[in-house]
């Protein structure tokens, strides 16, 4: 059979909350569809191509692509299939990949000519070719892993406008560890489970954006320390400012972080998870296990570097104490923000399996798989207490009290304020973010978020020391985090 492709459609579906007349949460208009954005690069630039975020936009329907490519992460899969039936009654082809395609790929099946398991850099140009050979296979299963020779991301086709942060970027795939609620080495199983770009690359992406302000999107932007490390002695001198992910243990580990606060690094999402030790043996967090987690916010401080803390609610051991110790600390440490989440056992995970094994699964609604509700079984509260606990922890870390609390811990007065409008910004303004967004002015916000980011004072940082030495007396902590 022989395929006539001229007009392509991609699309990033949204779960029904981000696309509320009502309500539009910040968090949905952050980022663009960078994975979307990245296979775009494979097609003839000749073809007719559009892509389009139902999270920011509403999505036209009536047109007749033909070949349509949906991305499907657990909360928007129902939507996407949907979509998927919509378009194929419509004659057209429909392809569809992401994480909930790879971790049930014969849900998925039915809705679609073509599914792909894995990452799609390789498998996606295997079928344009085999397509236009007029031989498409029905599943292809990523094998190569590599992101060499990448070509440059269609960014051209994201709307720039619509987000607050447009210049995300994902330099690595995967992470070296193997947290048992991890989505990744479901989606990363049958080859390589992480890999980077070559430096270069890498840099040659970050001149292209725009502006200052960059995203790293990265699991684990630290997990190849001599990739870090180049690439950030890369950025020195580049002007930026930016944002990532890295785990407790990288932050300790010999002078990476002061090389990366030195690049323009000001605020990082790191995975606390819990102060349990049993809780990190029972999620196969081994990276944290026997760390400091106050050095981890002494360094960081004293670098200027803001922490976004994440914290899961519901590992085994966890019993009624666990929210008020949690946000204790949070605040105690004067943790910027902190984003918590109901422990979710995604389907292709170690967690996910051994849930079932237990007949712990209560609902396979995928709908509420967003690490808000409570899924499963829990061993040491009740569901209830468990979703209770969690709005409560929410409620608790963001009461004026507690910011005031968290902001107090550092030293000087601009530092104070920093943190105080921030982290309020995020959780006392929601209304103000669902006008700004309304009125489409949210590129407008975009020099607040960078004067936030700017440096709070001058801590002298030497990346080829390993030591770090704040002007400020006590340490310091600085910048933001949205999600
Ligand atoms: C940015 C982000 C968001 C952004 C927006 C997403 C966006 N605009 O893309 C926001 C903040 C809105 C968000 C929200 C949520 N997120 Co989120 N998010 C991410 C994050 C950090 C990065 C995504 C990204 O850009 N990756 C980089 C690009 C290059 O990779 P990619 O998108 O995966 O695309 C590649 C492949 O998947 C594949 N591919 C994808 N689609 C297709 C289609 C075809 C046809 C093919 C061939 C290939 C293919 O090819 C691409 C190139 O390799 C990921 C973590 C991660 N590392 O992926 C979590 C992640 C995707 N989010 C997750 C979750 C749970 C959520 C929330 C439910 C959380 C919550 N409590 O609110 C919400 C709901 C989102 C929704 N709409 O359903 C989980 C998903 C778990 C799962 N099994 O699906 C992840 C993996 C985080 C985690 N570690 O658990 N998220
Ligand atoms: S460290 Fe983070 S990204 Fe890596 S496996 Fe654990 S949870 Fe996943």
């Amino acid at each position: 059979m022989s395929y006539s492709i001229k007009r392509v459609k991609l699309i990033l579906p949204a779960l029904t909350e981000a696309t509320s007349p009502f309500w539009r949460p910040i968090k949905y208009s952050l980022f663009p569809p960078l994975g979307l954005a990245t296979l775009a690069a494979y097609l003839d630039p000749d073809l007719e191509i559009s892509l389009q975020d139902e999270h920011v936009e509403e999505l036209d329907l009536n047109d007749e692509p033909d070949l349509v490519i949906i991305q499907v992460y657990i909360t928007n899969a129902y939507r996407a299939y949907r979509i998927a039936d919509h378009y194929r009654r419509r004659g057209a082809y429909v392809v569809l990949g992401g994480l909930h395609v790879t971790s049930l790929p014969d849900e998925a099946e039915p809705h679609a000519d073509t599914i792909f398991l894995g990452p799609g850099e390789h498998t996606f140009t295997q079928f344009l070719k085999d397509i236009v050979a007029g031989r498409p296979q029905r599943r292809y299963q990523s094998a190569v892993r590599t992101l060499h020779g990448l070509p440059p991301i269609r960014r051209d086709l994201i709307r720039r406008q619509k987000y607050l942060v447009p210049n995300s970027i994902v330099v690595s795939r995967g992470c070296p560890h193997h947290c048992t609620f991890c989505y990744k080495d479901a989606f990363f199983a049958g080859g390589r489970g992480f890999y980077t770009q070559v430096v270069d690359d890498a840099l040659a992406e970050i001149s292209r954006l725009p502006g200052r302000h960059l995203y790293f999107l990265d699991d684990h932007l630290f997990g190849n320390p001599r990739f870090a490390r180049e690439l950030f002695c890369g950025m020195k001198g580049m002007g930026r400012i930016f944002q990532g992910a890295a785990t407790v243990d990288s932050i300790l580990r010999d002078n990476l972080i002061e090389a990366a606060a030195a690049a323009g690094l000001r605020s990082l999402f790191v995975g606390f998870e819990t102060l349990s030790s049993d809780g990190l043996m029972g999620a196969g967090k081994r990276q944290n296990l026997g760390r400091s987690y106050r050095e981890v916010v002494r360094r960081l401080d004293a670098l200027g570097v803001m922490i976004n803390g994440s914290f899961v609610f519901g590992l085994d051991g966890d019993n009624r104490d666990v929210f008020d110790r949690t946000v204790d600390w949070a605040i105690e440490s004067g943790i910027t923000t902190a984003t918590f989440h109901i422990l979710t056992p995604y389907p292709g995970t170690a967690l996910f399996a051994q849930m079932k094994h237990s007949n712990r699964i209560e609902t396979r609604n995928w709908d509420l798989y967003d690490t808000r509700h409570v899924v499963y079984r829990p061993s040491g509260l009740a569901a209830a207490e468990l979703k209770r606990g969690y709005d409560w922890a929410y409620e608790s870390f963001y009461r004026w009290g507690s910011i005031v609390k968290a902001a107090s811990t550092h030293e000087s007065t601009k530092h104070q304020l920093k943190h105080f409008f921030y982290s309020a910004g995020w959780k006392k303004f929601e209304r103000a973010w669902d006008l700004v967004i309304r009125i489409k002015q949210l590129s407008q916000m975009r020099p607040v978020l960078e004067a936030v980011l700017a440096p709070i004072g001058k801590a002298a940082v030497d990346s080829n020391a390993r030591t770090v030495t704040p002007v400020h007396s006590r340490p310091l902590t600085v910048g933001t985090h949205m999600v």
